[in-house]
């Protein structure tokens, strides 16, 4: 007769009865034992649960696909990440609670809630939302109070001793932003690619005129040691006096503009640092490169406007207000602008400033974009803009930009 029924799973769903029933009979206990139907469960489980997240992490479930269009590189990439994840959060979560309960000499056995895996999976499919509750580890016998608790704490306590290493970080695939930068430029980038472009020395031949370098992304760490000396100043404000000196209708626009979350303070939220970096390696990229060229006096002639376009308030680490900044860009006389971004339909709004930018002799740098794919992303797309794409370590194509006819080349018009 049993005495106890209990599950224990990070979702606390009711199984039904037959779910509790030993089937496939175990020595009660037996330390490391599996039935062949938990292990059928616990495969089909894993299997359906990472189908969820692939859908979910690489942004192509239907309704995210009918807008943008389905990419089987970000897939192939968020099926390896949903597999690691399964792993980690679902499986040794799951492991650590029914070996608790064999420790304690209890009959355990993990069972899926198929109905709820697939419920899990059309949502994920159709919306990318995941309700992850794919079943429990039932256990059967007389545990005492503290073994029950022990029980318990076995599947959490694993997951966090598994998300300690914080030194591995996973980028999410449905980023537009390249995201295998570095934030410390100085102590973690290599300088590898640098050299690769053979860069000339022009320090004998410095531009007659300050060149101002727009940098259009997410935000920027202005006091950045390899920054400081490069950051443009507006010479038409006053600092800090709540006017709008220059009559552009922003007031203070000192160092650059916010346009997301329309302030003059471009630099990360202090602790988002690491979410808000990529305007920072951007900017430290093109120093490096000035500095190469022009040498340590680099910065009297060039300067960096760096204007914000992704929000403090957004947990959707996708640019917002691009094209605006391009806008703003061209306010400011902008030489060069970068636009280190990319994605989506381009609206007929969005190609007139890109083409009036152009018609102003600005020299726009547009990334191809992070996907093995024969298409570029616009404005990279755009005729006149510079359109940069991506190689490996041997200078072949990578699976990690997207290639083609449309990266700059002599049938692409670039002014
Ligand atoms: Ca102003
Ligand atoms: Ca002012
Ligand atoms: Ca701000």
């Amino acid at each position: 007769m049993e005495t106890f029924r209990k599950k224990y799973s990070f979702h606390d769903i009711s199984p039904r009865e037959y779910m509790y029933f030993p089937k496939g009979t175990l020595e009660m206990g037996k330390k490391g034992s599996f039935s062949r139907l938990e292990l059928s469960h616990i495969t089909t489980a894993m299997m359906i649960l990472t189908m969820c997240f692939t859908f979910t992490l690489s942004l192509n479930n239907v309704l995210w696909s009918y807008m943008n269009g389905f990419n089987i590189y970000r897939f192939q990439q968020g099926f390896v990440l949903s597999i690691i994840a399964v792993f980690c959060a679902f499986f040794f979560h799951e492991m650590s609670h029914k070996l608790t309960a064999q420790h304690y000499r209890l009959w355990s056995e993990f069972r899926m809630n198929l109905k709820s895996l697939l419920i899990s999976l059309a949502l994920s499919i159709t919306t990318g939302f995941v309700f992850a509750a794919p079943g429990a580890v039932m256990f059967r016998g007389e545990p005492r109070i503290f073994e029950e608790g022990h029980i318990a704490l076995a599947g959490p306590l694993a997951n966090i001793i598994l998300a300690r290493p914080s030194t591995i970080s996973i980028a999410s695939p449905g980023q537009v932003l390249n995201q295998d930068a570095t934030y410390n430029i100085e102590s973690k980038l290599s300088y590898w690619a640098y050299d690769q472009l053979d860069l000339p020395d022009l320090s004998a031949r410095v531009p007659s005129r300050t060149i101002i370098i727009a940098v259009i992304d997410d935000a920027f760490s202005l006091s950045h040691n390899d920054l400081r000396d490069f950051i443009y100043q507006n010479q038409g404000e006053v600092e800090n006096n709540s006017i709008d000196d220059d009559g552009n209708s922003l007031r203070d626009d000192i160092n650059g503009w916010d346009i997301s979350d329309q302030d003059n303070n471009v630099n990360p939220v202090p602790g988002r640092e690491e979410a808000y970096y990529h305007g920072t390696f951007v900017c430290g990229t093109i120093v490096t490169i000035l500095k190469r060229c022009y040498g340590p006096n680099a910065s009297k002639y060039f300067k960096i406007l760096p204007i914000k376009v992704m929000s403090d308030n957004t947990d959707f680490p996708f640019i917002q207000d691009g094209y605006k900044g391009i806008e703003y860009a061209m306010t400011q006389n902008a030489d060069v602008i970068c636009c280190s971004w990319g994605g989506g339909e381009t609206t007929e709004l969005q190609k007139e400033i890109v083409e009036s930018a152009v018609n102003k002799g600005i020299a726009i740098i547009g990334s191809a974009g992070n996907y093995y794919s024969e298409t570029v992303d616009s404005p990279s797309k755009l005729n006149g803009v510079l359109s940069i794409a991506g190689v490996d370590t041997l200078l072949r194509k990578t699976d990690a930009s997207n290639y083609g006819s449309e990266v700059n080349n002599r049938e692409k018009p670039f002014n």
